[in-house]
C-alpha cells in the first residue's frame, strides 16, 4: 500500500477536516494517516456556531513521529493547523523526512464560521509552509489574503494572486475559484487556476449546482495529495482532482438544515450494496 498523511483538524460533522482527507485517500486507494491538530464542533443549539479545541503541542508532536518517522509517506498534505506549534511542527516534520510531494491547503477559516482571522497565524503559514509545498491550494478568500489583493473577482487577479503567492515559495499555485468567481456564474463552470512559475492553466468543469458544498476544498486538496502518491505529475493531480471533486458535490447532500457535504465515493458507478 501506498501511504500518504495528513496533518489536518478533526471535523465532528464528518464532511471537512481529516474526515473528508482520509474518505478521499481511501477512494485513491491508499493508505492514509492522520495527525490530528485540533478538533472542530459545531452546536446545534447555537445555529452551528463552530467550536476549535486545539490539540496539546506535544500530543501532535507524538502523532508526526508515529506517522513520519515510524511509518513514512509518499505524500502528505496539511489543512487547519490552529496554533503556531502546529505550523512548525508541520515545517520540522515535512522539512526533516524529505516530504516531496507536499500539498499545503492554507485553511483560514471554515464555511459560514464567523471566527475571527488569525492574521500572524496565516503569516506563519506563509512564511514556513508555502517554501516547501510542492503545491498550494487557497481558495479565493485564502489568495486574497496571501497575496494582499484582498477581493479577487476576476481571472486577471487570480493570475496576479498566484504569480505573488509563487513568489512567497510554493512550486505550485492551484487557486480554487470553484463556483466562486462571478464568472462562475456567468459560464456555468468551475473556474480553477494552477500556475507552476511559467504557465497559467485556466481550468474549467461544468458547475455542479449545490449548496452542500462542505469539505470541497479539503477535499480537493486531499485528491490532489493522493493524486501525487499515486504517481501523477502535479497537472494530472490537478485535473484529476477536478473531476473527483465534480462528482463527489454531484452526490452531495443535506446533513442537517445548516450543512452538507459531498460524496467522495460519489465517483463509483456500482456500490456494493445495490
Ligand atoms: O472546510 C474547512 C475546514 C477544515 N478543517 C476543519 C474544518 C473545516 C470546516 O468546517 O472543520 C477541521
Amino acid at each position: 500500500m501506498v501511504k500518504i498523511a495528513t496533518i489536518a483538524g478533526s471535523d465532528a460533522s464528518g464532511g471537512a477536516g481529516l474526515e473528508a482527507d482520509l474518505k478521499t485517500f481511501e477512494e485513491y486507494g491508499l493508505y492514509g494517516m492522520a495527525a490530528v491538530t485540533l478538533v472542530a464542533t459545531m452546536d446545534p443549539e447555537k445555529n452551528w456556531a463552530h467550536g476549535v479545541f486545539p490539540v496539546e503541542e506535544k500530543t501532535l508532536k507524538a502523532q508526526l513521529e508515529t506517522i513520519f518517522k515510524g511509518v513514512g509517506v509518499v505524500a502528505a498534505k496539511s489543512g487547519m493547523l490552529g496554533t503556531f506549534y502546529a505550523v512548525e511542527l508541520t515545517r520540522d516534520y515535512i522539512t526533516a523526512h524529505q516530504v516531496k510531494n507536499y500539498v499545503l491547503d492554507p485553511v483560514m477559516v471554515c464555511k459560514g464560521n464567523d471566527e475571527a482571522l488569525n492574521p500572524e497565524l496565516n503569516a506563519a503559514v506563509a512564511e514556513k509552509l508555502l517554501p516547501l509545498a510542492l503545491v498550494a491550494t487557497p481558495n479565493l478568500f485564502e489568495a486574497g489574503q496571501l497575496s494582499g489583493i484582498k477581493d479577487i473577482t476576476t481571472i486577471e487577479q487570480m493570475k496576479e494572486a498566484a504569480r505573488i503567492i509563487f513568489d512567497k515559495g510554493a512550486a505550485h499555485v492551484f487557486i480554487k475559484g470553484g463556483a466562486k468567481l462571478p464568472d462562475a456564474a456567468k459560464t456555468l463552470k468551475a473556474l480553477d487556476l494552477l500556475y507552476d512559475g511559467k504557465t497559467f492553466d485556466v481550468l474549467e468543469s461544468p458547475l455542479v449546482k449545490t449548496n452542500w458544498t462542505h469539505g470541497a476544498g479539503c477535499t480537493t486538496s486531499a485528491a490532489i495529495a493522493a493524486g501525487l502518491a499515486r504517481g501523477l505529475s502535479v497537472s494530472n493531480a490537478v485535473v484529476l482532482a477536478k473531476k473527483f471533486i465534480s462528482l463527489s458535490l454531484a452526490g452531495s447532500f443535506a446533513l442537517n438544515q445548516w450543512v452538507g457535504p459531498g460524496n467522495p465515493s460519489g465517483w463509483r458507478k456500482e456500490t456494493l450494496f445495490t
